[in-house]
């Protein structure tokens, strides 16, 4: 008898317990970084982006996908994000690659391959400090046009 008593004081107990739980771990997931999802294309043949600009927030955790969505030209394109003001300098060294991007460019956070007319591409990284961060298309001679800003906020 004694025995019975105990045991299910026991059970409300636990049950208790579990809505604390479950509410501790909604609190810390809004204030963890997130996972966005962002999409950008060419716009048609023409050499821009579209959208030419972007947004996330810092830290969060960036799925990028890139198409392109030329139906005529075969001009390739991809997508490049680097440091502030480091656009033209990225894009010159690009330029004696053909514009193949180096992996350990330290001036570059993040970047797609080349890719032709219908194709798509993605890429992840993680959000950088906040401020406003340049992207474009490396192919030599499209980066004047083809360029735009990813705005990472706090
Ligand atoms: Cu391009």
């Amino acid at each position: 008898m004694t025995h019975s008593i105990l045991s299910r004081r026991r059970l409300l107990l636990g049950s208790l317990a579990l809505p604390f739980t479950i509410s501790g771990c909604e609190r810390r997931l809004t204030s963890e970084p997130q996972t966005v999802d962002l999409f950008i294309e060419s716009d048609g043949d023409f050499l821009a982006f579209r959208p030419d600009e972007l947004r996330c927030r810092t830290g969060a955790t960036v799925r990028l996908t890139f198409h392109h969505s030329g139906k005529f030209l075969s001009a390739l394109h991809n997508w490049v994000l680097v440091m502030p003001d480091q656009m033209e300098p990225v894009d010159k060294d690009a330029e004696k690659t053909d514009g193949e991007i180096s992996p350990d460019d330290p001036r570059v956070i993040a970047w797609v391959p080349m890719c032709g007319k219908g194709e798509t591409v993605r890429t992840q990284f993680i959000a950088p400090a906040p401020g406003d961060y340049p992207f474009f298309c490396s192919t030599p001679g499209h980066a004047v046009d083809m360029n735009g800003i990813l705005h990472v906020t706090p």
